[in-house]
């Protein structure tokens, strides 16, 4: 997998854009075709993802920022203060700021693949807390997590909010958090949050909302990957769609062809008949004891964790 940043502004280059190329068709070609949620985070994906945090259906992150409110103390009693934090997937920052203050946390490390708008990001977490020592880390998380040299190797919390870790299958989700628990080692922690299974109808609304926002941040991908590959797929000819899998206990996002598609690309192309999908994302629902035992296999010790009133969603905090 590709390494460095793949947002437009900063396009992969050399053999990093070989590969990415290379994942992307690979992925299109196969019988049934799919595309990296990783690609969803181009700048305007990155806007449109704010967008949905926001939206009345998308319930996730109010209720994991509520979550962190009601149970603040007992949060940073468990984590500990005077923290390096490092958050994988950092985005807008907006989290890691209140946690920032709230440990007195010394170092912050952000790593996203949307490298340009990090930068903003932490630009804007600095000027918030003049005290903390905060880096900007443009990279995929998948491909590895890799720091800069100077940040202590101490007191490291590894803070992934937001249910990021149900985009990943199972297996992989493993093998990310066992890179996490490696990162953390010498006394360090993660402090995760986990979207949990509820009723089928307020997950569906959720990933397909009223205002249609969701529906173009899927779409995006399809303009994100013609920037990247060279493809001319016509996104206004691709339908959204999300339903909740009960059997993989995760909501599955689809984009499906309005009527025949040619797409061409340089040096290949693929036809899709009306009605074929493209698989672009899905969002796992673990009940709270499945994740925490996706923890143990991952290497992790004790766990605490908090929900919310309605048991909807759940914040882990793991020794490493
Ligand atoms: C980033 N991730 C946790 C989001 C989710 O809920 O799975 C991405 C998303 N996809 C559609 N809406 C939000």
């Amino acid at each position: 997998a590709p390494s460095l940043a793949l947002s437009r502004q900063a396009q992969p280059v050399g053999q990093a854009y070989a590969a990415c190329r290379r994942e992307i068709t690979d992925a299109l070609l196969a019988p049934r075709a799919s595309i990296s949620p990783k690609y969803f985070y181009d700048r305007r994906g990155s806007e449109l993802f704010e967008a949905i945090t926001r939206l009345p259906e998308y319930y996730l992150t109010r209720t994991e920022r509520a979550l962190m409110r009601r149970h603040g103390r007992a949060i940073a009693e468990a984590v500990g203060a005077g923290r390096v934090v490092i958050e994988p997937g950092a985005g807008s920052c907006d989290k890691a700021r209140d946690l920032c203050r709230r440990l007195a946390a010394t170092h912050f490390v952000g790593v996203d693949i949307s490298a340009d708008y990090l930068q903003g990001a932490v630009a804007r977490l600095r000027a918030a807390l003049p005290g903390l020592d905060a880096r900007a880390v443009g990279g995929d998380i998948t491909a590895g997590l890799r720091l800069p040299p100077d940040i202590p190797g101490q007191r490291r919390l590894v803070f992934y909010p937001g249910s990021s870790i149900g985009n990943f299958d199972p297996p992989q989700a493993v093998a990310l958090l066992a890179q996490m628990r490696a990162l953390a080692q010498g006394g360090g922690a993660l402090l995760i949050g986990v979207d949990l299974p509820k009723p089928r109808a307020v997950l569906e609304a959720a990933y397909d909302d009223a205002a249609g926002v969701t529906a173009a941040f899927n779409r995006n991908v399809l303009a994100h990957v013609n920037s990247l590959i060279g493809s001319d797929f016509d996104p206004r000819q691709w339908r959204h769609r999300a339903f909740f899998n009960p059997v993989a206990s995760r909501i599955e996002m689809h984009l499906e062809a309005l009527g025949p598609q040619r797409v061409r690309w340089p040096g290949g192309g693929r036809d899709f008949a009306a009605g074929e999908r493209i698989h672009t994302e899905n969002s796992y629902k673990h009940p709270l004891p499945a994740f925490t035992a996706l923890l143990r296999q991952a290497g992790f010790a004790g766990t605490q964790s908090w929900t919310d009133a309605r048991g909807w969603y759940a914040v882990v905090h793991a020794r490493a």
